[in-house]
């Protein structure tokens, strides 16, 4: 059967005049003689083997070889084998499914990979079958041999300890099955090995769906593209100030007076779904409630809140149209305790975020109500107190959270004025609570909080802020991307150059879409590729900067690009042509 070797492919049907060979590391294009039988290489097949790491992303940490044969295999000839059986059944069943459907898009719909090749065979063993949990720390890691079987068939093999790292394994397999537009045939690097796992246990990614609405496709899409690249949290900032589409069976009137539209909601239904979605493909749906600040519309009927929409805004919030809870409110917490019974029965979280972020005291400070309330408790009105306040509502609403969720799951919070180092031991247990910072890179803050034992998420608004700003609203003119954080940036941007001696604190990363100037007809291209970028610096912590990572990172994008997200192009196609 046919075997191409890299060296000497042979030239059957031509349908470019141009071959690919590698040289120093690059594939380079030169001119066929058409009367000659030259070897004539499709570019994809020249860059599986011309670099070490082929086009594989994000760069696995552990041994790579891909040996120097490709295989011609055939896409209706594909059988998946799982030995293990146990509780992870459905969701390895649903895996085999997903890697199935991926192959199947590697091919253009114009064209129809021949029927002809090698018959493949995916064997999972799943060493740990009945776990199908995500934890912090979990085992993600996997390894993958191809091998020929017989002359006839190839076999891959992919062990794993859980099945997140099968999964994961399944994503690496498709990374080396290239499509190769000369000949219209599938090709598979045949004598493969690799071993790897995660450098952190954290990569994330936030999507606010209160500022703007997401469609729930285009939240699956996300889901599909993150799995791609390995990221395993979806982290769904669902409510803020400007609309609350979380649907709260106990409390129906906050989406029902929150939501931008009727059909603007997520659905108890719908979320299950979505959970169900992420599981399948190793990505964990983790909620947040964003308290005290950023709340206002959904909670007109009680009077809970304060500041909402009060004038002028920019003295009491960063954003109109302002909005906190009134922390002196008993009912509050029963409130907050529906609330979060809701998210625990729609998301059954292992991990919840409580938000915490941009308390501004003036806003507390301009309820009579409140003010007399730090007067009665022989409170001074000043910037100690107010921390005093929020820790008061910090500690009841912490008490709620571990009664709704019937356990006491880690907590996330967002740096702000309480998570101080100076001071955050007063309030946050660093047992209980992990805290996401989301100041530069460079904010002393992170070294002081790891110093103290904290464990952190980083969310550097300098490099992993994809969103536009926040400076959208009415009247204020601002339409700008300044400046946009290409690519290169985030994919630099180490959380271990941060403060090496304490990385092990530091659980990963987040990329955040914050959604003021993004709705779901931009997001592909808002998030993609760049969170791909992050992706590898969480993954593999690679040694090297973007330079490294470019000719490989053009091959991600287009992987996403087939898989029918609308990835943002970086460059020319003729740079992948000729600089990869
Ligand atoms: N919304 C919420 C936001 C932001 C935060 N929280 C934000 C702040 C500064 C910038 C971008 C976004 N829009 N709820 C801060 C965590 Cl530059």
């Amino acid at each position: 059967y046919l075997v191409l070797l890299i060296k000497c492919a042979y030239a059957e049907d031509e349908k470019s005049p141009w071959n690919w060979s590698c040289e120093d590391g690059k594939c380079v294009k030169s001119r066929l003689d058409p009367k000659s039988r030259t070897p004539a290489l499709s570019l994809n097949a020249c860059k599986m083997f011309c670099n070490e790491y082929g086009l594989l992303w994000p760069l696995p940490t552990g041994e790579v070889d891909l040996g120097n044969f490709l295989s011609k295999i055939d896409i209706n000839k594909i059988d998946i084998q799982i030995p293990n059986r146990g509780k992870s059944d459905a969701l390895m069943d649903a895996a085999g499914q997903r890697f199935r459907q991926i192959v199947s898009l590697l091919v253009p719909n114009e064209l129809s990979a021949k029927a002809s090749g090698k018959a493949l065979t995916v064997s999972l063993v799943n060493e740990k079958p009945d776990v199908r949990e995500f934890s912090m720390g979990m085992d993600e890691s996997y390894t993958l041999r191809v091998a020929p079987m017989s002359n006839d068939r190839i076999n891959a093999t992919i062990t794993g300890n859980t099945f997140f790292g099968v999964r994961h394994g399944l994503e690496t397999l498709t990374q080396i099955i290239v499509y190769d537009d000369i000949r219209d045939h599938l090709l598979i690097a045949r004598d493969v090995n690799i071993s790897d796992k995660p450098v952190y246990t954290y990569r994330g990614i936030l999507l606010d769906t209160a500022r703007n609405y997401f469609t729930v496709d285009s939240i699956k899409a996300t889901i599909d593209a993150m799995a791609a690249v390995k990221l395993n949290t979806f982290h769904w900032h669902i409510t803020d100030s400007q609309s609350f589409p979380f649907v709260s069976e106990r409390r129906p009137n906050l989406s029902k007076l929150g939501a931008y539209s009727p059909s603007k909601v997520y659905t108890k239904k719908i979320i299950k779904e979505i959970v169900e979605y992420g599981l399948v493909r190793g990505v964990r749906v983790l909620p947040e409630f964003d308290a005290p600040a950023h709340v206002g519309e959904g909670w007109q009927d009680t009077d809970l809140t304060v500041c909402f929409k009060a004038e002028p805004w920019s003295s009491l919030c960063v954003e109109p149209p302002c909005g906190q809870l009134n922390p002196t409110r008993e009912e509050l917490y029963d409130y907050l305790q529906d609330i979060y019974t809701d998210m625990a029965e729609s998301f059954n979280p292992d991990i919840f975020h409580m938000g915490g972020d941009e308390v501004s005291e003036r806003c507390w400070n301009s309820s009579e109500e409140i003010r007399q309330f730090m007067v009665q408790n022989r409170w001074d009105l000043d910037k100690a107190s107010y921390l005093k306040l929020w820790n008061y509502f910090q500690t009841k609403a912490q008490n709620r959270a571990y009664k709704a969720f019937g356990k006491r799951l880690p907590l996330i919070v967002w740096t702000s004025t309480m998570t101080d180092y100076t001071h955050v031991d007063n309030f946050l247990d660093k047992d209980d609570y992990i805290i996401q910072v989301w100041t530069t890179g460079s904010d002393p803050q992170i070294r002081n909080l790891l110093k103290q034992g904290y464990r952190l998420i980083i969310s550097n608004y300098d490099a992993l802020y994809l969103d536009c700003g926040f400076g959208a609203w009415v009247g204020s003119g601002n339409n700008w991307c300044s400046p946009y954080i290409g690519w290169q940036k985030v994919y630099d941007n180490s959380p271990k150059v941060m403060a090496r001696e304490y990385s092990d604190l530091i659980l990963g990363g987040e990329a955040a879409l914050w959604s003021e100037q993004v709705d779901t007809a931009a997001l592909d291209s808002r998030l993609w590729p760049r969170a791909a970028a992050l992706a590898e610096r969480l993954w593999s912590e690679p040694q090297g900067n973007w330079r490294d990572a470019e000719y490989r990172m053009l091959h991600i994008r287009e992987h996403l690009v087939r898989m029918g997200i609308k990835a943002e192009s970086l460059e020319p196609e003729w740079c992948y042509q000729n600089e990869g």
